[in-house]
């Protein structure tokens, strides 16, 4: 377990389009991304992981690329980019770009020239297939709802898009296209970045035969995960993708992999193995899920939460690495799912990030959630923007008539437009964002929440943050340490110990909006005890041989 500057890191995630607009086209920019570096500063943070800033029509908001080497004219230039790398390395805060190859835009110049013949240079760029019995060449049902395939009428074939119909997927048995990632990631890293977050990018290697999968009951497609997440190239691309670029320069990469278990996760990010340093999975973000997806509610039950995580502090402890994150553009607000967005906002956020900032691992902070930011619920449709919503939507209400206030509950608990209404910075109208109209409406809660009131009030999530930041910085048990869970079966209580040269962290959260008691293990010993973090008022002399914790209160103890 080596040390690395990733590893003692804390990263922020930036949606642009949502952050920050500075010339009044309702749109977030680069220059609105510098204008708030400061604020960025203050808080603590050492990294920033930008979504997409490359050319792009929009389709999935910029996870449709058309230019890879390009900037979207609604960010800004390339100018503006190099003005924005160079003011964040001027602050000691570094940059990863998010590299979104497992598909491009329909509108990228490979596929417009792929689409044009079945001889074109271009066309193994992407996967192409014949029709079966008048259908598509399989049933895979696209993350972005119906087929994963769209035929085309020029050459008669049928293409693979396993999200939208305007997001091809790129062929990776192509050593051709392989090279062409290569030379573009080599073109940014030549820039000067820190590194990659990779999109889908365990989905690059597909079965080659590209089979049928399973439909489920009552579904016209099948999920298609168990041929194309973790396939059998997996691990060859993402060593000759290492080799190839990254290895060259100190920088980091965090993988995407929705689908990956923890086995699978140590392999990923065996340091020994040069293929990602870390991963973000989906096992703890899909337990609210029923069996038939995302939008099945299922209530989270603590003790899954728990498991999960234990699984995932232990399985990578000595071999790997884990990002830690309860959101982010595609997630719903942590604050609404895990906590408590009405009663207890303000102490559950706090609760949440203590949780966060003291497990093993690189701990991410999406824009807003150091505000407490919390869900949306628009009235209507028309006021979402997101493709999975509005596909979803117009699939399951107006081709199958589900109800509509099921389907919109569904919305306003898992949507991904929950974490891309604009950040909401003051006050004013559009909370700031924008002087123009905002291309998605603004949460109406901005009056109370907002980056202003939380810097300027010492109490607020925004300077709990800045604490745990610095306290990362501070005490290297927070990286390094290991992870032992206590109270394995509490129906509240969330408690763990972190050790590292002697040290010991004591932590407890109290995930529920009862009083619950706390009461120490007796294999847990010390001989001395400082009050560490804490999220109520607590008095330092206090016994913690039993607590009654406080709805959503946190508590650290460091024990020598
Ligand atoms: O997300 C991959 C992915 O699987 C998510 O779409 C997630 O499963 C789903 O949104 C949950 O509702 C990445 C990007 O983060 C996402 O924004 C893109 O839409 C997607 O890939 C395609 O690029
Ligand atoms: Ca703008």
């Amino acid at each position: 377990m080596t040390k690395q500057w990733w590893k003692e890191a804390v990263i922020y995630q930036i949606y642009p389009r949502s952050f920050k607009d500075s010339n009044g086209d309702g749109i977030g920019d680069i220059n609105g991304i510098i204008s708030k570096l400061d604020y960025l500063k203050e808080l603590g943070i050492d990294v920033i992981w930008l979504s997409p800033v490359y050319q792009s029509p929009n389709d999935d908001n910029g996870y449709d690329i058309s230019d890879y080497r390009a900037i979207m004219d609604e960010f800004g230039t390339m100018a503006d980019w190099e003005m924005l790398l160079d003011e964040m390395h001027k602050r000691g805060i570094k940059l990863i770009m998010d590299l979104v190859v497992n598909h491009s835009s329909d509108e990228h110049a490979w596929f417009m020239d792929s689409r044009k013949a079945k001889d074109n240079p271009y066309r193994d760029y992407y996967i192409w297939r014949e029709g079966k019995d008048g259908k598509e060449p399989n049933n895979w049902e696209s993350v972005f709802s119906g087929s994963a395939w769209e035929y085309d009428e020029a050459t008669g074939e049928y293409f693979l898009h396993l999200f939208s119909k305007k997001q091809p997927d790129l062929n990776w048995e192509n050593p051709k296209l392989r090279r062409e990632v290569y030379d573009m990631m080599n073109y940014w890293l030549e820039k000067g970045i820190d590194g990659f977050r990779m999109d889908v990018i365990n989905f690059i290697s597909k079965v080659p035969e590209l089979p049928d999968a399973r439909i489920p009951e009552g579904k016209q497609y099948a999920p298609g995960g168990d041929y194309f997440m973790n396939g059998p190239r997996i691990h060859e691309f993402l060593q000759e993708m290492n080799k190839e670029t990254v290895s060259q320069y100190d920088v980091m990469t965090v993988g995407e992999m929705p689908g990956a278990s923890v086995e699978e996760a140590k392999l990923y990010t065996d340091e020994n193995r040069h293929e990602t340093n870390m991963v973000f999975q989906f096992e703890h973000v899909d337990l609210d899920a029923g069996p038939g997806g995302k939008w099945d509610l299922r209530p989270l039950k603590l003790a899954d939460l728990r498991d999960n995580f234990t699984k995932w502090q232990k399985g990578l402890e000595e071999i790997g690495w884990n990002s830690l994150y309860l959101n982010n553009h595609d997630q719903p607000r942590m604050v609404s799912r895990f906590g408590n967005d009405k009663t207890y906002r303000v102490e559950s956020a706090k609760m949440l990030a203590t949780f966060l900032h003291t497990l093993k691992g690189t701990p991410y902070i999406y824009q807003g959630e150091e505000l407490g930011m919390t869900n949306v619920r628009f009235d209507t449709i028309d006021d979402y923007r997101d493709i999975e919503i509005l596909n979803m939507y117009r699939e399951k209400v107006i081709e199958n008539g589900e109800d509509v206030q099921k389907v919109m509950e569904s919305i306003y608990v898992k949507g991904r437009d929950n974490a891309r209404t604009p950040m909401q910075w003051d006050e004013s109208e559009h909370a700031g964002f924008t002087t123009g109209t905002p291309w998605l409406k603004v949460n109406p809660n901005f009056k109370e929440i907002n980056a202003k009131r939380a810097t300027a009030d010492s109490n607020s999530v925004f300077h709990y943050y800045r604490n745990l930041i610095q306290l990362r910085k501070q005490n290297p048990i927070m990286v390094y340490g290991s992870y032992d869970l206590i109270l394995p079966d509490h129906e509240q209580i969330y408690a763990y110990v972190r050790r590292y040269e002697g040290q010991t962290l004591l932590v407890m959260l109290n995930f529920s909006s009862e009083k619950s008691v706390f009461e120490l293990p007796t294999d847990v010993s010390y001989v001395d005890k400082k009050l560490f973090i804490h999220n109520y008022e607590v008095s330092d002399d206090e016994s913690i041989e039993k607590i009654e914790l406080k709805p959503y209160e946190a508590r650290v103890y460091m024990l020598k």
